[in-house]
């Protein structure tokens, strides 16, 4: 997987890695669950600099009203994505080997003030929790999409309200 294209997407995710496809699928899969089209590539802030700045400076142009970000390590893609656009950007930090994604979170949440980022948790939280956020701001002016996230929050409170322990 370099690319997973969809017509018309509302919501890029961009990931510095293949690697990072196992988590950031997540994404991918919750935008689908609530009807979001996006579209998925590999791009990296620093093996392929020219073709990330250039996809992620034409996305207002194609009516993307979302990015989503994900790199791990000296994870500058979120950064480096909100320098080139100014839709809101969602940085997800990927866990690293070296560090445990302690080095991807500072990496994306310590932005200089003008240029921001929104970071969510460190690997699958993240990345679930980024893609329910960029459904969070398309709601805003999407009546059915915020149905369905009032959907998603009664039907995760009943799943755990009818948790028995052994
Ligand atoms: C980052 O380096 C990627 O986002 C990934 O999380 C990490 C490791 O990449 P690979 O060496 O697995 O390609 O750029």
């Amino acid at each position: 997987m370099s690319e997973k294209r969809s017509e018309n997407p509302l919501v890029y995710i961009v990931m510095g890695s293949k690697s990072d496809w196992e988590v950031m699928q997540h994404a991918a899969q919750t935008l689908s669950q609530f009807g979001v089209a996006n579209e998925c590539r590999v791009l990296s802030a620093h093996r392929t600099p020219a073709a990330a700045t250039e996809f992620i400076s034409s996305a207002e142009g194609r009516g993307v009203q979302v990015i989503i970000a994900a790199a791990g390590g000296a994870a500058h893609l979120a950064g480096v994505a909100a320098a080139h656009t100014i839709l809101p950007v969602l940085g997800v930090p990927m866990q690293s080997a070296a560090l445990q994604g302690m080095d991807s979170l500072l990496s994306t949440v310590q932005m200089p003030a003008g240029i921001p980022v929104g970071t969510l948790a460190i690997g699958k939280p993240g990345a679930i929790n980024a893609a329910l956020l960029a459904i969070a701001i398309l709601a805003n002016s999407r009546p059915e999409l915020r149905e369905k996230l009032h959907g998603y929050r009664r039907e995760q409170t009943q799943k755990i309200l009818k948790e028995t322990l052994p």
